[in-house]
């Protein structure tokens, strides 16, 4: 057997179509070689992201009919106030519409212009919170995450030597905290280990730095600290949780992953002077702060989805069926990132379509191609994602250019994955006939969502 049986069984199903080659090949050319401009009616399975995209239980679907839709004080948020505090022992939170809400109030609040924000590497969105109040985001990661082959168990933690670089080079009043991303999306899903943040709390202390958790997929990295590090091995997932949170300063949490909703995000800090002004901010840009852009219904859905990740058994069977299809792809010879992560399977695009030049976008290349042969949709994550330098306007060209297969929880079957991993096998067998992209429009903020490309003759 493939890992263990879903500790869950199938109440609802949601018809999805398969359109045919001519079809494919004509949606996909209309939406500019670009994934994010499919229909999602034209998409047979959608592995686009792990984000808003999972199924949610029945304990979670029976929450939404409790829904207290008040204004002001609605006992749903309370019970998230009480699930965040149980769970990740925070004593305040600040409810928001989605993890970028969250981002938007705490990075305004804590970065200055010119502070630098040292992070286990970027993520777009993140980024950007940090760029817009006049910051900049340095890669804190070790070098590890940047070789996709190097089997580093914990590919997601920080070098402490490069934050001790960036404190000699611009100076200790020029960091504005450190980010840390719990199982690091753009490096695969790779997680962060107990000891590194143990490590990270003494060093910041020492220089009275604040450490601010991206939590969004804590719950798997938790599951991987269980899984690989020594004296883990049988401490129940919220206790690590609460030890992992307890390094911090204050979180901010997209509950669109881990937390098993469509929609939904908070931070959660310890720190009055955080919670104070992030509460006071919340009102100006999300709602009051007893929903900040939530529906009653959705907070109770993520007070709960929280609780439910908590589970070993959930998130055994959620990583292993990630696993299942990584596993498939490293038989067949396809160049993946490895170790695989929790959330998604990486292909390496410079690999797979050796010869493309860097300008002919491999990565973006390849989820199209992908979608034309299978209806399955990537995503690109690479150089399209990464944009351009901000002060020589140059395109960035990272290490890493990767087609992310994210796998949303409790959504596809095994054989879904079989499916998908068939259809990657059939085009690494005949890549050097793959064409390049090239380019056609570009927007300005976060190019990949809306950039559309060309097939080269
Ligand atoms: C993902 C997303 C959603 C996304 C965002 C931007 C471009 C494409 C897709 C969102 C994250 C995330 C981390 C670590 C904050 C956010 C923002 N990830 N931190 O991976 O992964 O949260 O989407 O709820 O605003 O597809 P938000």
């Amino acid at each position: 057997m493939n890992g263990p049986p879903e500790p869950f069984k199938i109440k609802m199903i949601e018809h999805v179509n398969m359109p045919d080659q001519k079809k494919r090949s004509q949606v996909i050319r209309e939406a500019g070689y670009n994934t994010f401009l499919l229909k999602s009616e034209d998409v047979y399975i959608d592995l686009l992201t792990d984000s808003g995209t999972s199924a949610m239980s029945d304990y979670q679907w029976s929450g939404l009919l409790l829904g207290d839709e008040a204004y002001a004080g609605s006992r749903n948020f309370y019970n998230l106030e009480r699930a965040v505090q149980d769970i990740l022992n925070y004593r305040w939170i600040v409810p928001t519409h989605q993890g970028r809400g969250a981002e938007h109030l705490m990075y305004s609040y804590l970065v200055k212009p010119g502070q630098i924000v040292p992070r286990n590497m970027y993520f777009t969105t993140s980024r950007l919170h940090v760029e817009l109040p006049g910051g900049k985001m340095v890669d804190a990661i070790i070098n590890e995450a940047h070789d996709p082959e190097n089997l580093h168990p914990f590919k997601g933690n920080l070098d402490l030597k490069k934050l001790q670089g960036y404190i000699d080079e611009y100076g200790i009043d020029k960091i504005a905290f450190v980010n840390v991303e719990m199982n690091v999306n753009m490096a695969g899903g790779q997680p962060v280990s107990m000891e590194n943040l143990r490590k990270l709390r003494e060093f910041c202390d020492e220089y009275k730095l604040k450490i601010i958790i991206d939590a969004t997929r804590s719950s798997e990295n938790a599951f991987f600290i269980r899984d690989r590090e020594k004296g883990y091995e049988d401490i129940p997932i919220v206790d690590i949780l609460r030890e992992m949170m307890s390094y911090s300063d204050g979180c901010i949490y997209s509950a669109k992953k881990d937390c098993l909703v469509n929609i939904g995000g908070f931070l959660a800090t310890n720190n009055e002077d955080i919670y104070e002004h992030c509460r006071n901010m919340v009102v100006i840009y999300e709602g009051l702060h007893t929903y900040g852009g939530m529906a009653g219904r959705d907070m109770e859905a993520v007070a709960r989805g929280l609780r439910e990740s908590t589970s070993y058994a959930y998130l055994k069977y959620r990583i292993n069926q990630v696993h299942y299809l990584g596993d498939l792809l490293i038989k067949a010879g396809v160049p993946i990132v490895r170790p695989i992560g929790g959330h998604a399977v990486f292909l390496n695009a410079l690999k797979f379509l050796p010869h493309l030049t860097r300008e002919q976008w491999p990565a973006q290349t390849l989820a199209a191609t992908i979608y034309e042969d299978s209806a399955v949709r990537s995503m690109e994550r690479g150089a399209v994602s990464k944009g351009r330098d901000k002060e020589t306007g140059e395109n960035i060209f990272p290490l890493l250019e990767l087609v992310r297969l994210t796998i949303p929880r409790r959504v596809y079957t095994n054989t879904h994955m079989e499916y998908t991993a068939e259809s990657i096998i059939r085009l690494y067998e005949k890549r050097e006939a793959i064409p390049g992209l090239k380019m056609v429009y570009e927007p300005k903020y976060l190019r990949f969502f809306q950039s559309r490309f060309e097939k080269i003759k």
